[in-house]
This record gives structure tokens, C-alpha cells and sequence, in this order.
């Protein structure tokens, strides 16, 4: 940009001893002679108004085309408030200031000076800066015209913006005080005239006297340029510092990143990245993935829909998890509850029978694969009660034929053409003929005869199953509602803690089969236990569905009628 002029001169400065006009002098340009370089060193030094030094552009000569130009790279972004510039001499008739945000990729005008302004830069002459155009450059003429400015330009980024009161909610001016590179043009073109009218001495001796007439004004001189800024972090950070690679950079708070922490933090996408501001640090929030993920993004729908809590949308959940949030596990595997959500075991693989199951995926909260039917068991991987291996893996498991459901039924591994590997295998409850044989037919359905037949027509909650002393398997249960009243029944409390007793070889045929935590119908006779309902051989004991309600209560309303006493 810069070249050192051939010859330069200038006025010395007049003393209050001399009366005589001084005359101007002119010296030859020097590089490798500290007393006669202008180097744009000079531009930056401490400026001491006993020593001062001047950075000097080229010799303004009529065949030169273009301008002189003066560029100043900051390195990253910064706000700036003022930019002024001391002449050595004369002040120039025009200049312009530009500024550029992306390291000197574009330009756009920060600020005009002339005494001409159309003429020069074809600008209106101060324009009116309203909140419609806070982003205009204006062109001023007060260099010139006001007295007593000395011979300092200085331009104050914020002066006659509107919304500069209120700074920190207008992100309008806050982009016009951003500058990665400052840009400072004089153009040539206008000193044409004057340079015409001024020959130049091409006498090569170092010292030349010239006419009274100035010669200082064919050159640009400046002794200090003097920029006001601060490091811009968008207000997350309270300093900049050097990085790795020597680059100034903010050091980012709130976690926040990048050199003007302009983005949050990798992983902490669940809030819109927002500049800080005196009421809010408006922080980035790391996304909720249930350490399941890495990586996330930030989703505007969801976070509006959300009432602007969170937006964060994780990636790739690890550990069979789904969800924004990897907060359930996904298809094929369902929730271990032993475990947290946070837990790399949080799920459980379905592991489906490939026969007995009509499908992979369970249920994604109790892992239930969908069994074909006859199949039972989490799983799908053996028969259900009154079921029998079949051979076939279209309906693995086939009803057992009436006339055997009073023995036992048989067990069909035996026939089964189903390889090892595969592991289907039939778990009867009826292994022996002989052991269960005691077992009657079980009851399917309930009619007016069989109600009034017992003492008691309960409905009971089954809990676990608490101790087995002897020959009696107990369960913890709760009394859910009293169809039909006994002695008994009368002294147990509505939902209140009963047992319920089976016969442990009973138990073990299925007969009745009592799963825990689950709802049975229970017909009775009372016994002297008064605490527990004790299934007994003339018992009824039925897996309770929700649709005999109606019927049980109509068996309530008629039994006074039809049951012969209570
Ligand atoms: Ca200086």
C-alpha cells in the first residue's frame, strides 16, 4: 500500500521569536535514514507532541491514478466507537472511512468527509439519521468548516444514531459498530487542480527552497491514527486472549464459543445462543439426552411449542434409547426398570421367539412380545395353559383335545420338529398324569346356580407372594369388591389386606393358576381362618375381565330371589 514519496516538503513550524514567514523546506525521502522515513509505523507510535512523527503517503502528482489508501487490519471483530486521525499538515479536503466484517472480503462506508459532497463521493450533504436508516454513512463538511478543530478528524461511531441510547437492545447499531478492518481513503482525483498549478522541481538535491506558495498539501501526512474499540464477545466474555495460533480471541463464558463467542458450546444447543445482556446472561444450556448422546441440535418449533424451555434435539442416542431426549428405549428393546434412564443397560433387547412370537417388537414398557396364540410368556416361548406343541410354526401351539383337558394334557416335544438352536420349548404345567390328576375341570363361566352355590363371591387383587409354610403357598391380596357377603367376608375391610391361600400341588398343576399382580373372581366357602380367603377343591377361581361387572351385579340384585339363604 505503501511506498516512500521521492521528496517531500513542508513548513517548519513557526516559533514566537521569528517574525519572518518561514520558508518551506523539501527533503529527499529516506528508508534506511531514521530522520527521513515516513514509515506507517509512524501512524501508531506514542504520539508526543515534542517529537512528532508522520507516516507520509506518495507524491499526489496529476498522472497518478486511483487513491491513497490507509488499512488497518484488527484481526476478529471488535465494537467500534471512535476513529481519528491527526494531520501532519494542511487537513485534506475529503476522505472516507470504510469498514469491513468479514476481513476485508467486502467494504461497506462508515463515514464521509467533504466540502463537496456530491461532487466528491455523489453523497447528500449531512442526511438526517433516523431508526430507518441507523446503517447510513453520512458526509460531513465540519472538518472544514469549524473553526478551531485543529488537525484531528475524528469520527465517533454512535453520533447521531437514535437507538444509541439504548445500545444493547439494538441489534441494528451493533452490527454498525462491528469492523474486523478499518479502511481509510483519500481520493486523488480531487487534488488535480491544485497539483496543476504547482510545478514540481525534479532538482535532485536534497534541500530545495520552493515559492511561499504551500506545498504541503500534494502529499498525505498523518501523525496518529487513533482507534476506540472494544474486543467484541457479544457479551459473554470479559477479556481477549492470545490462542494457540497467536489470534486474539475472546475467552468465552456462559457457554458460549467461536472468537467473538458468537455460537454455544458444542452439545449445549437446548436454548437459542443469544448476546448477553444487562438483565441476561441469556447462558447456553447443555441438551438433556440421558448421557445416551453426543451430539444434539436446536429445533425453534420445539422450543416455541415447548414455551420456550427447551429445543434440543439429540443425535444419535447410543445404548438402544430413542427420543429427542433418548428418554425411551427403542423398537425391538423395552425400558429395564431395574435400572435408570441414565444407565447404559436402560434397555432390554425384546429377544422375541421367532416361532411363538407374531413379531420382534415388544412392548416397549413391560417387553410383552406379541404372541401367537396359544403362546404365553414374556417371551412367546411356550404354550399356554391348554395349549400343546403343535409342529407347526404358522400356530405353534394348538388347543389340547377336550377329552384330554380333564387329564393332562399331553406334552408335544416329543413331536416337535423344531431344531435345538431354535429353543422352543414347551413348559406344561402338567408334567405327570398322576400329579395332577386331582385337579377337576376347571370353571369357565359363572351362572346364577354356581353364585349362590358359595358363601362368598369376591373380587381380589393378588400381590406377591409373601411365604410358603408346608403345604400352603400364601399371597399377599386386597379385598376389591364383595359380590356376595359371608360371616366370613364380613369381618374382612373393603381394600383392606387379606391373604390368600392355595394349595402348593394345586398351585403347581395350574389349577387354580394365580399369577401376582393380578385380578381374580373368587367363589368360596368360609373357613375359620379369619384373616385369609383360602382356595379350597370346590372353589372358583377366575382370571377377572372387567365386562362381568354388569353380570355380577345383576347376580347381586337377584340373589335374594334365586339363592335359597344367606
Ligand atoms: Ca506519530
Amino acid at each position: 500500500m505503501w511506498s516512500p514519496p521521492a521528496r517531500h516538503c513542508h513548513t517548519p513550524p513557526t516559533g514566537p521569536f521569528l517574525k519572518a514567514k518561514p520558508k518551506e523546506v523539501c527533503e529527499i525521502c529516506d528508508a534506511e535514514n531514521p530522520t527521513k522515513n515516513h514509515p506507517p509505523s509512524y501512524l501508531t507510535d506514542l504520539n508526543n507532541p515534542n517529537n512528532v512523527t508522520c507516516w507520509n503517503s506518495d507524491l499526489l502528482t496529476p498522472d497518478k491514478e486511483g487513491n491513497i489508501t490507509l488499512t488497518l487490519s484488527l484481526g476478529k471483530k471488535y465494537e467500534l466507537t471512535y476513529i481519528s486521525l491527526q494531520f501532519c499538515n494542511q487537513k485534506p479536503h475529503s476522505l472516507a472511512i470504510y469498514k469491513s466484517m468479514d476481513h476485508g472480503k467486502s467494504w461497506q462506508p462508515f463515514q464521509y468527509y467533504s466540502g463537496e459532497c456530491r461532487e466528491v463521493w455523489d453523497r447528500d450533504h449531512r442526511v438526517d439519521i433516523n431508526r430507518a436508516n441507523e446503517q447510513e454513512a453520512l458526509c460531513l463538511d465540519s472538518h472544514i468548516t469549524q473553526d478551531g478543530a485543529g488537525s484531528r478528524i475524528a469520527f465517533s461511531t454512535l453520533a447521531d444514531r437514535p437507538s444509541a441510547e439504548d445500545f444493547e437492545n439494538s441489534p441494528v447499531l451493533q452490527d454498525w459498530v462491528t469492523a474486523t478492518d478499518i479502511m481509510v481513503v483519500f481520493p486523488i482525483k480531487h487534488y488535480e487542480g491544485r497539483i496543476e498549478s504547482n510545478s514540481i522541481n525534479t532538482n535532485q538535491s536534497e534541500e530545495i527552497s520552493l515559492s511561499e506558495d504551500s506545498y504541503s498539501n500534494k502529499y498525505i501526512s498523518v501523525s496518529d491514527l487513533a482507534i476506540g474499540g472494544r474486543c467484541k464477545c457479544n457479551g459473554h466474555a470479559s477479556k481477549c486472549n492470545f490462542d494457540k495460533y497467536g489470534e486474539l480471541t475472546c475467552d468465552c463464558q456462559h457457554n458460549t464459543d467461536g472468537r467473538e463467542c458468537e455460537k454455544c458450546k458444542p452439545f449445549h444447543f437446548d436454548r437459542p445462543w443469544g448476546r448477553a445482556t444487562l438483565t441476561s446472561a441469556n447462558e447456553c444450556v447443555a441438551c438433556d439426552c440421558n448421557l445416551h448422546a453426543r451430539r444434539c441440535r436446536f429445533n425453534m418449533e420445539l422450543y416455541r411449542l415447548s414455551g420456550g424451555v427447551s429445543g434440543g434435539v439429540c443425535y444419535k442416542c447410543r445404548h438402544n434409547t430413542a427420543g429427542r431426549h433418548c428418554h425411551y428405549c427403542k423398537e425391538g428393546y423395552y425400558r429395564n426398570t431395574k435400572n435408570a434412564m441414565t444407565h447404559k443397560k436402560a434397555c432390554r433387547s425384546c429377544n422375541c421367539h421367532p416361532v411363538g412370537a407374531s413379531g420382534k417388537i415388544c412392548n416397549q414398557t413391560n417387553g410383552q412380545c406379541p404372541c401367537k396364540d396359544g403362546v404365553t410368556g414374556l417371551e412367546c416361548n411356550r404354550c399356554a395353559k391348554g395349549y400343546q406343541q403343535s409342529g407347526s410354526p404358522i400356530a405353534p401351539c394348538i388347543k389340547v383335545p377336550r377329552t384330554s383337558l380333564a387329564a393332562s394334557p399331553r406334552r408335544g416335544s416329543s413331536h416337535s420338529r423344531y431344531s435345538p438352536e431354535k429353543g422352543y420349548s414347551s413348559r406344561p404345567q402338567h408334567d405327570e398324569r398322576a400329579a395332577c390328576s386331582h385337579c377337576k375341570k376347571a370353571t369357565r363361566k359363572v351362572n346364577m346356580r354356581k353364585y349362590c352355590g358359595q358363601d362368598y363371591v369376591l373380587l381380589v387383587s393378588i400381590g406377591r407372594q409373601i411365604r410358603s409354610s408346608g403345604k400352603w403357598l400364601k399371597f399377599r391380596a386386597s379385598l376389591d369388591t364383595t359380590f356376595r357377603r359371608s360371616d366370613q367376608v364380613r369381618e374382612l375391610q373393603q381394600g383392606g389386606p387379606v391373604e390368600l391361600w392355595v394349595k402348593k400341588e394345586d398351585f403347581d398343576c395350574g389349577c387354580p393358576k394365580i399369577r401376582p399382580r393380578s385380578t381374580y373372581l373368587i367363589l368360596g366357602e368360609d373357613t375359620p381362618k379369619r384373616r385369609a380367603i383360602i382356595v379350597q377343591k370346590k372353589s372358583v377361581v377366575l382370571e377377572w375381565k372387567e365386562e362381568w361387572r354388569r353380570r355380577m351385579k345383576r347376580f347381586q340384585r337377584r340373589s335374594r330371589k334365586y339363592c335359597p339363604e344367606v
